[in-house]
């Protein structure tokens, strides 16, 4: 790298490159430095907000100058690259991250110290970056950290919206959203007003022929939009590896030819030009597992693909390679298919902008893709109307249209005269309208398709993937089960066991390989490790109680069971299955004499996460939650025998608090349903237990972690057709508990029950979908279990001993290794010849 900085510019840049603070003084004068010159304040009046900005500040410097370094070593490198694509990053909170990952944390505590502040309390200042809806977002951040700290040479690209998620209010128990303007001061971003691309909408598309008789395609006309590029560094830990996250934020292009020929002269239109160009990058859709087909959604979609390909080549064409290397130059990784139409625009560039033959075109292009899928739901699948698509990409319709002739010429080929499986497996649905399978077009374009997580995969395959699998064979199928960095969720958001573990493991290389917790195992019967191990516990819950207390009004014991089920608000999730449980126990303990009572085990049901805005059911479940904790923690006869908690505003910054102070955390979708999970894996780290069912990543947990220490309930994903199927045309009653728990509502025990009908009835009248009937007395059963496993705290401390022991498969370092290995055919780059 030396070597090609210019002469007269070396030593300068040498000098440079010693920069950034040393120690403990060397941040304290950087501090100092960056409030009084970078934010123009004077220490004088310095608030925990500028320390703050001036602290993240005097951290960016670092970062940028390892971010840089890191950057000209992989182009030198010129070795393949990994493209994740992903429409959200919930990366939550930077600052501590950064100061963890470099690490230095402790010289910015003392310096901190010193001039006045609390480490904790500068943190919180920090607003999340909250770019995500749930797991699928906290996915993308987790594999982030986990590439650059195996140090792969790897890009994240995104969209950098205005406005993320909502911030979640709960006024008299119901939900109300509240936007979230996060980018007042963003230490963490860089815009790039030199890196833009311009990119097209509507349009026409016109054909000629060439000399040689080819046809040639141009897509022209139609609407201008600039994206703009923002990058955002992502420090690895313990290497100085510094990957890059680029986010794209759209702009109006003024001075193209529609604005100049519809628009000159006249103010009020440009400005609405510029503000409808604004507002593709605007905000955040808030569904979680939900496709609405939205045409603003379509955009965010096609521009953030279409920017982030143009990067790709142009990156790609500067190494002046034939085009058949670029495979083994870029890997791209469709998380989801919200960026499947990256599969069209490749060949779009390679057919109508570069001349390849289309066959040769498409090699490059299946060779280069990987798609992950995040979902059964059918809900939950994108489609998008034809129609739509032909005005507002009418080329990539057309090529869409071409790749699917050619698809299904070789099915018919493979399975000749079979009508009906053509008409299942083809890119385009015949309905009216007709509409386009992204997850079709995902598996046609690419070379590997994976789950994440066994069950997963394997319902997939057999599944909605089921011809696909006869199509091409079962090896382009494969699982890579999720996972999480320990970094984060670990040494972050719970110090002192982090500390604990290292004193027992002898070093913090448990961090970079999560196998090593095995080793605590051995100190399972040490009784100071143990005395030490549910002190940890107590102490997070205190912190979490207090927090409870500021936030609601309410006193919680620390020493009940805290009982967490903090995620999305889904009925898939059944969290209308936990309040329930709540409701019978409610009624179970006042059923009780008072002498009866105090043998029960005090218990605190925390609940906490977002509905989507337009979710009428999910925004009634956490209604019922509020209202029966307005009852409950209100009932002088109960006291601190049960509590109900809703925590407002779920996030990251949230999580990291509340997952640490959990005993027992709730997992409980019904069979088939969740994908896998991730917060399951995050409790479990974490010392807590789960109450769960055989789904998703939690089949995984238990074979790791041994089925003496997960409490697993209700019926299996093989069996959910067939109870569902009876429940339409067979004989169905309710659960005879659940029953009366529905009484109690539809006496008024919790206010207006009308506000409840809609939970009530989607059980007893509708079919019960999410077999929250059949699954509740194994539900219910299985809390008793729970309640006396908890008593004997003894054995309790074993149990969460052993599982944290045996967590080591779930870091996302495991699962970002079999990414590269199995689909990106990538190698990280050794740090010495980075
Ligand atoms: C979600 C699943 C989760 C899974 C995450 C990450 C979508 C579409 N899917 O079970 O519901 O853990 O993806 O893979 O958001």
């Amino acid at each position: 790298v030396e070597a090609s900085i210019p002469e007269p510019q070396r030593k300068a840049w040498l000098a440079h490159q010693a920069s950034g603070f040393k120690d403990k003084d060397g941040f304290e004068t950087e501090v100092v430095r960056h409030v009084e010159t970078t934010l123009a304040r004077s220490m004088y009046n310095c608030d925990e907000q500028a320390a703050y900005s001036a602290c993240s500040l005097a951290f960016r410097d670092r970062l940028i100058l390892e971010w840089n370094r890191t950057q000209q070593r992989q182009t030198f490198a010129d070795s393949k690259r990994v493209y994740y694509l992903s429409l959200e990053f919930l990366m939550g909170r930077a600052l501590d991250n950064a100061m963890l990952n470099i690490g230095q944390k402790d010289v910015a505590k003392a310096g901190l110290a010193e001039l006045g502040f609390r480490i904790e309390d500068v943190i919180e200042q920090e607003h999340d970056a909250a770019l995500g809806n749930g797991g699928l977002g906290r996915l993308a951040a987790c594999f982030l950290d986990s590439l650059a700290s195996l140090n792969y040479s790897a890009w994240g690209y995104g969209l950098r919206y205005r406005y993320g998620i909502f911030k979640q209010e709960i006024i008299d128990g119901y939900q109300v959203e509240v936007p979230d303007y996060w980018l007042d001061f963003n230490p963490w971003e860089f815009p790039r007003h030199d890196v833009t691309v311009d990119i097209q909408f509507y349009g026409h598309v016109t054909k000629r022929t060439d000399d040689n008789g080819k046809t040639i395609a141009t897509w022209g006309g139609g609407e201008i939009v600039k994206a703009v590029a923002y990058d955002v560094p992502i420090p690895g830990y313990a290497t100085p590896s510094t990957n890059n996250l680029r986010l794209w934020s759209s702009k109006a292009a003024s001075g193209e030819f529609d604005f100049q020929k519809f628009n000159s002269g006249d103010y009020e239109n440009s400005v609405a030009d510029q503000q409808r160009a604004e507002t593709i990058s605007a905000v955040l859709y808030p569904n979680d597992n939900l496709d609405r087909g939205k045409e603003l959604r379509l955009k965010q979609q096609y521009f953030w693909v279409a920017a982030s390909l143009y990067d790709i080549v142009r990156r790609f064409k500067k190494s002046r390679r034939a085009w058949k290397e670029f495979p083994d130059q870029v890997a791209i990784q469709l998380n989801d298919t919200h960026p499947t139409l990256a599969v069209v625009e490749l060949q779009r560039i390679l057919v109508d902008l570069e001349g390849l033959d289309w066959e040769e075109a498409w090699n490059i292009v299946t060779n280069t893709f990987g798609y992950t899928n995040h979902t059964v739901l059918p809900e939950a699948l994108e489609k998008w109307s034809v129609p739509l698509f032909q005005h507002l990409l009418p080329r990539h319709l057309q090529l869409i249209y071409d790749i699917n002739l050619f698809f299904l010429q070789s099915v018919e080929r493979k399975f000749p005269k079979d009508r009906e499986m053509l008409a299942r497996v083809s890119i385009i649905e015949e309905s009216q309208p007709k509409m386009v399978r992204m997850a079709h077009l995902a598996i046609v374009g690419s070379h590997k398709v994976n789950g994440v997580a066994e069950l997963h995969s394997d319902l997939i395959k057999t599944t909605i993937f089921k011809d696909f699998v006869e199509v091409f064979g079962p090896d382009k199928f494969t699982n890579v089960t999720n996972g999480i960095t320990p970094r984060r969720w670990l040494h972050q958001a719970n110090p002192r066991l982090s500390e604990l573990i290292s004193s027992k493991t002898g070093s913090q290389n448990f961090l970079k390989d999560l196998t090593e917790l095995a080793k605590i195992e051995h100190y399972k019967d040490d009784k100071a490790f143990r005395k030490e191990w549910a002190e940890i516990k107590y102490a997070n819950k205190v912190r979490l109680a207090k927090h409870i207390k500021k936030t609601t009004g309410v006193d919680v014991n620390p020493s009940a069971l805290f009982d967490v089920q903090v995620k999305r608000i889904h009925e898939y999730k059944r969290q209308q299955m936990n309040i329930f449980g709540v409701i019978h126990r409610y009624l179970t303990l006042k059923s009780l004499s008072p002498e009866e009572r105090k043998k029960f085990q005090p218990r605190v049901s925390i609940f906490g996460g977002k509905a989507a805005p337009g979710y009428w059911m999910a925004k009634q479940i956490i209604h019922l939650i509020n209202a029966v904790g307005a009852v409950v923690n209100n009932d002088k006869d109960i006291g601190d025998l049960l509590k109900v908690i809703f925590l407002e505003d779920y996030n990251v910054s949230k999580a990291e608090m509340i997952i640490p102070a959990s005993d027992l955390s709730e997992h409980i979708s019904t069979a088939g349903t969740e994908a896998s999970g991730t917060s399951n894996m995050k409790f479990v780290l974490n010392g807590g237990l789960i109450i769960g069912t055989c789904d998703g990543a939690n089949i995984e947990i238990t074979r790791e972690i041994g089925e003496q220490n997960i409490f697993l309930f209700g019926n299996l994903a093989e069996d959910v057709e067939d109870i569902r199927h009876n429940h339409t045309y067979g004989s169905y009653t309710v659960d005879p508990d659940l029953v009366k728990v529905f009484e109690a509502i539809e006496k008024g025990t919790f206010g207006e029950p009308n506000d409840f009908m809609g939970m009530i009835s989607a059980v007893r009248d509708h079919g019960d979908f999410y077999l929250v009937s059949d699954d509740f007395h194994s539900y219910i059963e299985t809390q008793e279990l729970v309640d006396k496993a908890y008593r004997d705290q003894e054995g309790w401390i074993t149990k969460s001993i052993e599982s944290v022991a045996r967590m080591g498969f779930f870091s996302s370092d495991r699962c970002i290794n079999e990414y590269a290995e199995g689909i990106w055919n990538i190698e990280p780059l050794a740090v010495k010849d980075q």
